[in-house]
């Protein structure tokens, strides 16, 4: 049976976006029995450039692409989406802080949260710009307010989660897909832990196949931390391609039902568990049962992990208390 998809993309004529669209257009995200539409936002003064874009959407003549919508009003962009993908942001100004970033670009998401809930029954949203656990939380605070589950947004932390694959089977010499349950924990910034006590090569304990303890504790962490930042450094630009093909996995496992003996990670809604406050958008091991994720209890965690994740837990309450008044 031909399905038929409707998907928001949100700052749509930047670097990720021109990376993003293409592959939703052409199948790879939900498969080729079905039908995508795409609902492009920019603001005002983009329109133009978004212009070229749907230009060259057109141009690849894509057979499963059923129609573009290109407009600068979210209620237009987010009516009647099964997917938002929130990707614009304003991008971090030479010498600005990430206080400064956050009171910058929380505004964006009070609007979008609210516009979402109106213009939208069935949507589930993925917020990519940064710094995405808080502009999630805003996003999500507005939008439930008028009804729409918490539990359907998410931050994006699977760019963290395929750096730290990459970083894990570079280092045992094994291919990516053979490295499983990588969880990152906490927050999509310097401060996010990403476990490599728990992850799996082989199916075999990552810290048995690499052995090389401080490595784990140490380089691997901070490579994994810095990675955007080195990415910046070496191509003048954020990470794009990497972020929109994060951006593609983390949908197409959002659909799909997780493997039982793996997980994804992914920024969602504390609960509680693991003693993190309830109500941050805190990424967590999750599974997802192809309509709905739910975090993955019983994960054991040492005393190292418990103290990584004591700190970003720390950064993202006080990111929590400088939107405060956006909540
Ligand atoms: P660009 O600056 O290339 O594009 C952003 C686009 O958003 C621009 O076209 C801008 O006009 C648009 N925009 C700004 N405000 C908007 C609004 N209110 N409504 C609609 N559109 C709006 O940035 P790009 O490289 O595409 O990155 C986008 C965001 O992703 C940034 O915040 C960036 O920091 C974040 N990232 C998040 C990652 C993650 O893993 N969560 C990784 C990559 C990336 O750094």
């Amino acid at each position: 049976m031909v399905r038929a998809v409707r998907v928001a993309i949100t700052g749509a004529a930047g670097q990720i976006g021109y990376a993003l669209l293409p592959r939703l257009a052409s199948g790879a995200v939900f498969g080729p029995d079905t039908r995508v539409s795409l609902n492009l936002l920019e603001i005002t003064p983009a329109l133009p450039a978004l212009d070229g874009v749907v230009m060259e959407l057109d141009d690849c003549a894509f057979p499963l692409l059923d129609e573009i919508v290109a407009t600068d009003k979210p209620e237009v962009a987010f009516e009647g989406v099964n997917w938002a993908l929130l990707v614009g942001a304003k991008p971090r100004g030479k010498g600005m802080e990430r206080g400064d970033l956050i009171r910058e670009n929380g505004p964006i998401f009070v609007g979008q949260g609210k516009a979402l809930a109106r213009a939208a029954d069935d949507v589930r949203v993925l917020v990519v710009g940064n710094p995405a656990n808080t502009n999630c939380l805003i996003a999500m605070t507005h939008a439930s307010r008028a009804g729409v589950p918490g539990e359907r947004f998410h931050a994006m932390m699977r760019l963290d989660q395929n750096r730290a694959k990459a970083q894990l089977a570079s280092k045992a010499g094994v291919g990516v897909a053979a490295v499983t349950n990588m969880a990152i924990w906490g927050n999509h910034s310097a401060t996010q832990f990403p476990d490599a006590e728990n992850a799996r090569i082989n199916q075999k304990p990552c810290t048995e196949v690499i052995g090389h303890v401080s490595w784990l504790q140490n380089e691997f962490i901070q490579i994994v931390q810095q990675r955007g930042a080195a990415v910046i450094e070496a191509r003048g630009q954020s990470s794009a391609a990497s972020a929109a093909n994060a951006a593609v996995d983390h949908v197409i496992s959002m659909e799909s039902e997780t493997a039982a003996d793996d997980w994804v990670s992914a920024g969602v809604l504390s609960d509680g568990s693991y003693g993190i406050e309830a109500g941050l958008i805190f990424s967590f091991p999750v599974r997802s049962d192809g309509k709905r994720c739910s975090i993955v209890e019983g994960v054991e965690l040492s005393d190292f992990a418990r103290e990584k994740i004591e700190a970003t837990l720390a950064e993202l309450k006080e990111e929590k208390a400088v939107v405060a008044d956006l909540l």
